[in-house]
């Protein structure tokens, strides 16, 4: 879910529709909205009947401000636009789980600093990566962790476009966090 929709210039639809392009590829659903507008706010409602949804994001990027739009009545404290510098300033503290009216639950969380993993080795990254874990039988070794390995099938498919150049980034990114003192 991409937020903020009104805010768009010429770049940031650009990018968006790079984004959208990159994510669709690769199985995930992809959403505009504005919670200003209500641009595309029914259609992400309709996905949360029945589930329990958990939203994750920056902080500022409107989590808060989305539930309060959907479901008013749960009365979620947002940050207003006066007060919101951009930087530093997390409205939401802590996690907390709703019962939606029409069915379901949704938990809205604090906004987050960097992705933090929880238990991942190194060598099982790229089976969170969808279009990674489909290639990865076809490395030549099965320990393959796509870096400098040869006939590694994962650097094949970034380098003739089959993986997003950029997703292949975030991937090098996420790896170097992983501290392994426990593996
Ligand atoms: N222009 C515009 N502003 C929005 C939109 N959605 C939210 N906002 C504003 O963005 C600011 C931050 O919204 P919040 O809902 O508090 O953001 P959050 O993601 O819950 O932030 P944290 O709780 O800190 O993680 C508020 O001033 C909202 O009014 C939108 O679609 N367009
Ligand atoms: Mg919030
Ligand atoms: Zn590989």
């Amino acid at each position: 879910m991409f937020n903020k929709a009104d805010l768009y210039k010429k770049k940031e639809q650009d990018r968006f529709a790079e984004l959208r392009s990159m994510y669709e590829k690769i199985g995930y659903t992809v959403l505009l909205t504005s919670v200003e507008t209500e641009e595309g706010i029914e259609a992400v409602k309709t996905l949360l009947k029945d589930k329990v949804t958990l939203l994750s994001g920056h902080s500022g990027v409107g989590k808060s401000s989305f539930i309060n739009k959907v479901f008013p009545e749960l009365n979620i404290k947002t940050q207003d636009v006066s007060g919101w510098s951009g930087k530093g300033l997390h409205t939401t503290t802590f996690a907390e789980m709703f019962d939606l009216p029409g069915g379901g639950k949704i938990i809205d969380t604090p906004g987050i600093r960097e992705l933090g993993l929880v238990d991942i080795p190194k060598q099982e990254l790229s089976h969170y990566f969808p279009e990674m874990r489909a290639l990865i039988n076809d490395c030549q070794f099965n320990n393959c962790m796509h870096l400098n390995e040869p006939g590694c099938a994962v650097k094949a498919a970034v380098a003739d476009g089959g993986i997003h150049l950029e997703r292949y980034i975030s991937y090098c990114n996420i790896l170097e966090t992983i501290n392994e003192k426990k593996y």
